[in-house]
């Protein structure tokens, strides 16, 4: 059994796909993010980064229960327990990482910074709107010249499919005109179609909220650097 501890976030998103990929059996936690959850400390046991997600799989290394944060550390544990999704041959296993990494690093901060500064920032600053915007046009167009030799991010469906999927389909949060990208728009509904995708991506899918926090939301998300 994986505990998971969660919020309907792109970067949540990942691990309930994957876990459903697998067929692995979880329980949801919700860590409610506009309540300030993650700053609770014994969540910060679990995870001393204040976010979502993380996972305590019951059953870990040694039969002993063990704690993974950080998305992609989660799917390449999770990839390694049942293997699945990460393949074995060294090229491909490497192909896969380094598409998981470029998420993580790139596609992940990046489309965060320009969801920031275009939907929560309360005041317009045009310089890191436009910085931001440029940068995820720009991953999107490295994402389209690879998806034009291959069928999935790292050549087959995998991680890196999982890790990245959930922050292209809410392309418009980040002012994306898809049509530019049809390579990414081919891929987006492959991987959207997808039964453990479609069920991954409902979990708790009511709670989410793009854009527009209330007050306290907004303070939790956005103000309590200071707290950790
Ligand atoms: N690099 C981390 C990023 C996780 C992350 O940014 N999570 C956000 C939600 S998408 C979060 O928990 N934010 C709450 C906060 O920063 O207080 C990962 O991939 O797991």
């Amino acid at each position: 059994m994986i505990d998971l501890y969660y919020w309907p976030t792109p970067n949540g998103h990942k691990i309930p796909i994957m876990l459903e990929e697998c067929g692995l059996p979880y329980e949801v936690h919700p860590i409610n993010m506009l309540k300030g959850d993650q700053f609770d400390p014994e969540y910060l046991k679990l995870n001393p980064n204040n976010k979502i997600p993380t996972i305590v799989d019951r059953d870990g290394p040694g039969g002993k229960p063990y704690t993974v944060f950080e998305s992609g550390a989660i799917l390449i544990y999770l990839a390694e327990k049942t293997g699945r999704f990460l393949p074995t041959d060294p090229a491909k296993r490497f192909d896969v990482i380094q598409w998981t990494i470029f998420q993580v690093a790139n596609v992940g901060p990046m489309f965060g910074q320009c969801g920031h500064f275009f939907q929560y920032a309360p005041e317009k600053i045009p310089y890191a709107m436009e910085r931001y915007w440029n940068e995820t046009k720009r991953l999107y167009r490295v994402m389209d010249k690879r998806l034009a030799d291959t069928e999935y991010l790292a050549g087959e469906y995998s991680i890196a499919d999982m890790a990245t999927y959930p922050w292209v389909k809410i392309y418009d949060f980040h002012h994306i005109e898809l049509d530019e990208y049809p390579n990414v728009k081919r891929w987006r509904t492959a991987v959207g179609e997808r039964p453990a995708v479609i069920k991954g991506c409902a979990v708790l899918e009511d709670a989410m909220i793009l854009g527009n926090p209330d007050k306290e939301a907004f303070e939790n998300l956005f103000n309590k650097q200071k707290t950790v």
